[in-house]
């Protein structure tokens, strides 16, 4: 396979992804030139004093300049169908993401975890359970570190990859040990033509896989792929791993054997026990033993912060920060782990950038479950459509929205219940955030400034 030696490469986006590409196209002693649409990209100084970096272009793109690389590293953040990107395909450029560049030049295992949501709790949590299996693990990806960063060098025995379908849109040689789609469901509508169209994305992890593993309890999924390997569910026995519920438990049970149960877990909710499952499956795949090591791992496993982490308990109200929750999936998974018996009234706060998704699998939650919705962000009003008349308040920030989430569980408190406020926005933040975590920590900022 051809890879980047003797080539003129050209690094197309300087975010996470280009300052990786370019260190590491320095360290390979490789001539390179960037491109970025914006004046002023995060690595530009670090990036215009490295000796084998001939020039940046910033701002307006060079469409002929790009035509004279005979490679173009492209960041996931910027789309394939580019004009100034086709037009150099169309000239013979050859377009590929850091990730290709990384498969075609190792010849370790490769661990490839996507999906809609869970990729970066089970990217984390399979890492976590290799290195308590003593296996030499890394972890990288759209999740952790650039995945070129580990490169040259190339001292583990294992990579756990999380790649977001940006990044698979421009990998051709991946030819992983394990492949896994955690679930598919609608998000990214502003990048891709149709649903079907991402799906198609999702699924190219399992081209040319040693080994695929597949969740039986996604439609999505198993109508559209049936190369499985061996498969996980919450609830189908005939899987390789599976959860058994009897009337007082639910016990983890991988290739018959049972393991532990749901109560032992630091970790809740029906979608982290899809997550684990995966995780467990994962490991089975590569042939890595389940000890009590690994096993004590995962009972302890917290889980990563700005996913349904409960921050606070002011104010005599349970404040839960789902941040990460960037699309529709992940707030109905939020909505199904909260336990309606036990908290009420429930407040959500939702909104930011719906990237051109569709909301409504929400409206049934909007109408039946929540007590009340605090909207922030670019596409509040669309929600607001949604949401019964009496059940919604706008917000301009997130102090805003934590002072009317209280005022409304003051007015509303239930003897008998736990009030809850989550923050589970079902959108991008990036209209009023530098990205999530910044959105989940001025959340917990606002709750603890509360009187
Ligand atoms: N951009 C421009 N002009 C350019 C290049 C980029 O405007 O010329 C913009 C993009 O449209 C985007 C932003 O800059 O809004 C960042 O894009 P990027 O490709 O430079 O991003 P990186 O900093 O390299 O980070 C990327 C991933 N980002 C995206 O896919 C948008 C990071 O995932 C990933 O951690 C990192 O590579 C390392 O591999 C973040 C993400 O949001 C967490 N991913 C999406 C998700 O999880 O839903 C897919
Ligand atoms: P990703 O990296 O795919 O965005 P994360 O593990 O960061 O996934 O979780 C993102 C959001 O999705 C969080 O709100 C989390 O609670 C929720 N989530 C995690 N796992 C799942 C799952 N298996 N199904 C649905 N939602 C999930």
């Amino acid at each position: 396979l051809s890879n980047v030696e003797n080539k003129l490469v050209c690094i197309f986006g300087l975010g996470k992804t280009g300052i990786s590409a370019a260190r590491y196209l320095q360290r390979t002693e490789q001539e390179f030139f960037v491109v970025d649409s914006r004046n002023e990209p995060p690595g530009k100084t670090e990036v215009e004093a490295l000796s084998n970096c001939q020039q940046t272009y910033f701002g307006e793109i060079p469409e002929q300049r790009l035509q004279q690389a005979s490679m173009i590293i492209l960041s996931p953040g910027v789309t394939p169908e580019l004009p100034e990107i086709v037009a150099a395909k169309n000239a013979g450029v050859e377009v590929v993401g850091d990730i290709e560049i990384f498969v075609r030049s190792t010849s370790k295992k490769i661990v490839a975890i996507t999906g809609s949501n869970g990729k970066s709790t089970v990217t984390d949590l399979t890492h976590r359970l290799l290195c308590a299996a003593g296996v030499n693990a890394k972890i990288g990806g759209n999740f952790g570190v650039p995945v070129l960063d580990y490169l040259p060098g190339d001292d583990a025995e294992v990579y756990v990859l999380e790649l977001s379908s940006f990044q698979l849109d421009t990998t051709y040689s991946l030819q992983a040990d394990v492949a896994v789609v955690l679930n598919i469901t609608e998000d990214h509508m502003d990048r891709y033509r149709s649903f079907e169209h991402y799906r198609q994305s999702k699924l190219s992890i399992y081209r040319g896989a040693l080994s695929s593993l597949v969740n039986l309890d996604d439609s999505a999924i198993t109508d559209y792929f049936d190369g499985a390997s061996s498969r996980y569910s919450l609830t189908n026995e005939k899987a390789d791993f599976f959860l058994e519920q009897s009337s007082n438990d639910k016990q983890f049970v991988c290739n018959g054997k049972t393991l532990l149960t749901t109560e032992q877990l630091a970790i809740t909710g029906s979608h982290n026990w899809s997550n684990v499952l995966a995780s467990l499956g994962i490991l089975s795949e590569l042939k890595v033993d389940i000890t009590q090591q690994v096993l004590e791992a995962l009972r302890q496993y917290e889980g990563l912060a700005h996913r349904f982490q409960l921050i606070s308990r002011k104010a005599d109200i349970d404040w839960v920060n789902d941040s990460k929750a960037t699309n529709v999936g992940a707030t109905e998974a939020a909505l199904d782990g909260v336990d309606f018996n036990h908290h009420g009234p429930v407040v959500l706060i939702a909104g930011g950038d719906a990237k051109g998704g569709d909301l409504s699998p929400l409206k049934p939650a909007f109408e039946n479950k929540i007590s009340c919705l605090v909207l922030i962000g670019k596409d509040a009003a669309l929600f607001a459509q949604l949401a019964p008349k009496d059940k919604k308040y706008f917000a301009t920030d997130m102090k805003q929205a934590v002072v009317k989430a209280k005022t409304f569980v003051d007015a509303n408190r239930d003897s008998d219940k736990k009030p809850l406020v989550l923050l589970s926005p079902a959108c991008a933040s990036l209209d009023m955030y530098p990205n999530f975590e910044v959105r989940g920590q001025i959340f917990c900022q606002e709750v603890e400034a509360l009187q």
